[in-house]
């Protein structure tokens, strides 16, 4: 029963019927259950608006936590042990950042972000994160990565990074090794699986890769699992347009298998994230409109008492209306500010912490500080079904550096500190290091049989071994797919064809061999019809987790536009980035679930390189595998498109990503030679490297591959000769070079006379093909040779949509 003068007063509502009405509501909570009473609630709703009194719209709940202190359940892990652990970690990652910017200030590094994350990662490590087993595909982490000291520090006492290792962080160079700046697989490739420090590429890698687990699982090539994608962000890092650029796919697609737990701590680096507002509610908003499970754990245990007495719900009013802007003053302030600025503002409000000293209301904890509230939450969100969950924990930036850093503004650069600063660290975390030794600050590692050690151990062990942790684990491929590409060596016979139309032929092929067939990936950002790809609707299917639940309006047709469960071409719809993600996921199958899945991206040239570079660079980071498509690239005949399709630079772009190789091929033979030895040097002898490879949209006679065998060599090393000049008599020597979209303008200057018109050159043809043909091995022209690798074989009425190169270019006009 409440008493009816702790009832706030609504204007014009008469407090005893307000008591009624709040008694009432508690008693169907109370008997009858949460469903029951938030059905009241939506009925009640529901008569408001039709009697035209709706409440106004709102995307957000009070700001508390989500999961109320009743339903939280038992922490399951001994507290006391973990807190220890978490000290020593949180020690031994200042100590890192600290000693390594004594040996050299310019080093950098990052203590605050993993003070603020610590709680947030301890309870994934100790009770949530599955390590990669045999029977087990395991969960796949994106940790925040300016918290990466943390995670070396954690790594220290797990036995599995030395003391040498962590002396030389940021070092990697150092005679020992040591250890990257940030998550980065290309550097630590046994340690580090996922690169996360360019923020906002994380939040969509994740999204896309929950996306892709699902694919793999519904085209039956992995098995069902409950595998969960957990991604750790900044709350200023959801600024970055690619944070929240696809939170609606995460909902439409179902993905309960994805878990986003976003630190606020409401600081990013020169300051607040939203002084003026409030992030977390902001996020909120954004993540329950998008159709996502939020769910807030905002504030500590030590809470609960409070919020117990704030019946009217004063409290939770007065704690909403405060900017972050305030909220992060008080962790900088006493306790005594606080009791002013929180509850000065109600006489109510300073009776309910009338009997708290101020040096208790100073360290109120924050839920994301708090094992208990992170673990509830935690455990409702791998719990939660249908939707994926974004838990927003509030933490504090730099927790525990005190005076030093602890919610200031310039914490986010604090590298250093003296020796006063580090006693007090170490005081406040029990670290058993002497004063004497502070000016050291050696790292500390209990031993090995020390119920710290064992604990901790023995958490892992459960959880099925380490995370981070990168094994490749898929078998190397068998076959040399000879077959598959021989066609396209012998040119096209004079038939007029696109490099685009000879690739898309040949992925056809793919698409039907028996050993790769199923691990192709073709990914297409709405332009499979430009590229003349719809064919390959029919074939395989366009990938829908939930099959196609209309009738297509060009059912009639051959060429529908067919929706499957099991489809295999990614359709992405026109996000070059979410697309690029999902060739992320595919490209690192390889590792992360043991399957060589084989993604071809392609996608209009300009929107590429240029537009999404840096998740290109993490994929390189990541030792991705697979094929990028730059089509209707090199200043294409499409000129009236303006500049989307006159990429001229994208291969400049290309030139300084180390595994990326880059060709600019004008024939389908060298098309076909690179894929093929592409897939060899990937796929059967496991190189790290991915390929680049532009293709065009006009359409000419593909020539055969000339004779001799330094020609295949020669287009995989970027260079051979095409042709010896005819002039035999000149005295003066000239060497033209070409390749891509300017070959065929380089074949016409090497003629002994140039031609006038170049849209009706012929230079470029092949003399002589059917010889070249013959001396290759290939069929001879005039036999029926199986036309279906340039263009698929259609029954009559669909004609106009065969015409190769042709049909590319004019769709590309109507685009
Ligand atoms: C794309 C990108 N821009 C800028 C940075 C530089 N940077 C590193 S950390 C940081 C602030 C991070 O703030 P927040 O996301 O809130 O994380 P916190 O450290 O507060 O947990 C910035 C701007 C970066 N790493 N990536
Ligand atoms: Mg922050």
């Amino acid at each position: 029963m409440t008493d009816n003068s702790s009832v706030a007063r609504v204007p014009g509502i008469d407090p005893q019927e307000m008591q009624e009405w709040i008694e009432s509501f508690d008693a169907v909570l109370r008997e009858e259950g949460q469903e029951a009473a938030t059905l009241l609630l939506d009925r009640l709703r529901a008569r408001a608006q039709l009697l035209g009194a709706g409440p106004a719209f709102t995307a957000n709940t009070p700001y508390v936590n989500t999961i109320p202190a009743e339903r939280q359940g038992v922490f399951p892990g001994d507290q006391e042990i973990e807190r220890r652990i978490k000290s020593l970690i949180r020690w031994n990652a200042l100590a890192m950042v600290v000693r390594a910017n004594r040996v050299d200030h310019s080093i950098g590094g990052h203590i605050s972000t993993y003070a603020s994350a610590a709680t947030l990662f301890e309870v994934g490590f100790n009770h949530f994160f599955r390590g990669r087993t045999q029977e087990f595909e395991g969960d796949t982490v994106y940790l925040q990565g300016h918290a990466s000291p943390g995670v070396y520090a954690r790594a220290f006492l797990e036995g599995r990074l030395s003391a040498k290792k962590l002396e030389n962080f940021r070092r990697e160079l150092r005679p020992d090794g040591g250890l990257s700046s940030y998550p980065h697989p290309w550097l630590m490739p046994d340690f580090w699986e996922y690169p996360t420090v360019s923020m906002g590429l994380s939040p969509l890698m994740a999204i896309y890769q929950a996306r892709f687990n699902r694919y793999l699982e519904d085209r039956g090539i992995k098995p069902k699992t409950n595998a969960k994608v957990w991604a750790f962000l900044g709350d200023g890092e959801t600024d970055e347009p690619e944070s929240l650029g696809a939170i609606t796919l995460a909902s439409r697609e179902n993905l309960d298998n994805l878990i986003f737990v976003i630190n606020c701590n409401l600081q990013r680096l020169d300051g607040p994230v939203r002084g003026n507002g409030k992030i977390v509610q902001e996020l909120e908003a954004a993540f329950r409109g998008a159709g996502w499970n939020v769910i807030k754990a905002l504030w500590g245990s030590d809470w609960d008492p409070l919020f117990e007495r704030d019946v009217d719900g004063l409290l939770v009013k007065r704690l909403g209306e405060m900017v972050d802007g305030e909220m992060q003053k008080l962790v900088v302030e006493s306790g005594a500010y606080l009791r002013q600025h929180v509850f000065g503002t109600d006489p109510r409000l300073l009776k309910m912490v009338k009997d708290i000293p101020d040096e208790a209301l100073r360290t109120l904890r924050q839920g994301g500080h708090d094992p208990r509230k992170v673990y509830a939450a935690y455990k409702a969100a791998v719990e939660h079904t249908g939707s994926p969950t974004v838990i927003l924990a509030r933490t504090i930036k730099g927790y525990g550096l005190g005076e030093s850093g602890e919610g200031r503004n310039i914490t986010h650069q604090q590298k250093k500190l003296n020796e006063e600063e580090l006693r007090e660290f170490r005081s406040r975390f029990g670290i058993p290091i002497n004063d004497d030794q502070l000016a050291d600050t050696p790292f500390y590692r209990p031993p090995e049989d020390s119920r710290e050690i064992q604990y901790l151990r023995a958490r892992r062990q459960e959880l099925g071994g380490y995370v981070p942790s990168r094994k490749v684990r898929s078998k190397p491929l068998v076959a040399d797919h000879d077959a598959l590409f021989r066609e396209f060596l012998t040119g096209s016979d004079g038939r007029e064809v696109s490099t685009t139309m000879a690739f898309v032929g040949m992925l056809r092929q793919m698409l039907r061999d028996p050993e790769i067939g199923k691990l192709v990936v073709p990914i297409v950002p709405d332009e499979a019809r430009t590229f003349g790809m719809e064919s390959l609707f029919r074939q395989v299917g366009i990938y829908s987790s939930r099959g196609q639940l209309y009738e297509p309006v060009d059912v009639h047709t051959l060429l529908y536009y067919k929706e499957a469960k099991d489809g295999q071409i990614l359709e992405e719809g026109i996000t070059e980035a979410g697309s690029m993600t999902s060739f992320i996921a595919a490209g690192s199958a390889y590792a992360t679930h043991g399957i060589n899945t084989i993604p071809f991206f392609i996608y209009y040239s300009m929107f590429g390189l240029q537009r999404i570079s840096d998740f290109i660079w993490a994929a390189a980071d990541m030792r991705c595998r697979g094929f990028l498509l730059g089509g209707t690239a090199g200043r294409t005949t499409l000129a009236g498109e303006g500049l989307q399709h006159q990429d001229g630079n994208s291969h400049i772009l290309a030139l300084p990503i180390p595994t990326l190789w880059a060709y600019d091929p004008a024939f389908a033979y060298e098309i076909a030679v690179i894929i093929q030895d592409g897939i060899r040097r990937m796929y059967k002898d496991g190189e790290n490297i991915f390929y680049y490879i532009t293709v065009m949209n006009e359409a000419y006679a593909m020539p055969p591959m000339p004779p001799g065998p330094e020609i295949r060599d020669g287009i995989l090393k970027g260079m051979y000769k095409y042709r010896a000049s005819q002039n035999k008599k000149s005295k003066l020597r000239a060497q033209i070079f070409g390749s891509g979209a300017i070959l065929r303008e380089a074949l016409c200057f090497s003629m002994p006379r140039r031609c006038a018109g170049r849209s009706h050159c012929r230079h470029g043809l092949p003399e002589g093909a059917a010889q070249s043909r013959q001396q290759m091995g290939a069929a001879p022209s005039g036999r029926s040779r199986d036309r279906r690798v340039w263009t698929e074989r259609r029954p009559r009425g669909a004609a106009q949509l065969l015409r190769g190169g042709r049909a590319l270019h004019h769709a590309g006009h109507a685009l």
